[in-house]
């Protein structure tokens, strides 16, 4: 993911989240990669001396698409892997509501091997997915590992033969199309909304977001008669 790729994938979120076409968005690799991560040429040695603004602004557009924008669209989804996943793919990976990787995928924090932490919001997206001892253990060992072990761990939700990769994520997309989407997209926010939250502040927030919702939908019924 280069800086040209990061400002590109801004444009195209921000297009697709407002065009009715589009209903569920699947995010996956052109070729026989997801991903590799953050260009490591053009994303990082790039920056070597620049000051610390500069920087940042190369930056910004990668942290914009591949967190914020991914893990609040407003309609479900799906992370298709299937290839190579590494480092910084693992944010968009995890920004994603749900994940479908090929058996076949390659996953690597090679991270360490380039004596450098996985930054941006890698660890933290490893951390929130895989158990504490297996995002350590990957993060410490740059060891790889295939789409069964991410399922296993939980890195993605299933893994299923390459060959079957399309077929699937086709019909998991068709579930979430079926849904109301103004619905799903109130779950969605609850669920990360509640992440950060003990179970006082999600009885609180939870309903608060429920009766909104519930008015927001009396409104909107009322527009339609
Ligand atoms: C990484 C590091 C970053 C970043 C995204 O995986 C990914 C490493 C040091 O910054 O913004």
């Amino acid at each position: 993911m280069s800086p040209a790729l990061n400002d590109e994938m801004v444009e195209v979120l921000d297009a697709l989240e407002v065009n009715d076409d589009c209903k569920v968005l699947v995010l996956t690799g052109n070729g026989d990669a997801f991903s590799a991560g953050m260009d490591l040429r053009e994303f990082f040695r790039a920056q070597d001396g620049l000051p610390y603004v500069k920087a940042m602004r190369v930056r910004r557009s990668a942290h914009i698409w591949q967190w914020a924008q991914l893990a609040h669209f407003a309609k479900p989804t799906i992370a298709m892997v299937n290839g190579w996943c590494f480092g910084g793919a693992f944010t968009p990976l995890v920004a994603c509501d749900l994940a479908i990787a090929a058996d076949e995928a390659t996953f690597g924090l090679s991270e360490i091997n380039w004596g450098i932490i996985p930054g941006g919001a890698v660890t933290k997206a490893c951390v929130a997915t895989m158990s504490l001892r297996d995002a350590m253990y990957y993060i410490l060992t740059g060891e790889t590992f295939d789409g069964k072990k991410a399922a296993q761990m939980r890195l993605v939700n299933e893994s299923v033969p390459k060959a079957k990769l399309r077929e699937r994520t086709a019909e998991l997309a068709k579930i979430l199309m079926d849904k109301n989407p103004h619905t799903i997209r109130a779950c969605k926010e609850a669920v990360r909304g509640v992440v950060p939250m003990s179970f006082e502040e999600s009885f609180d927030y939870l309903g608060a977001r429920a009766r909104s919702f519930a008015s927001s939908m009396t409104k909107a019924a009322a527009r339609k008669a």
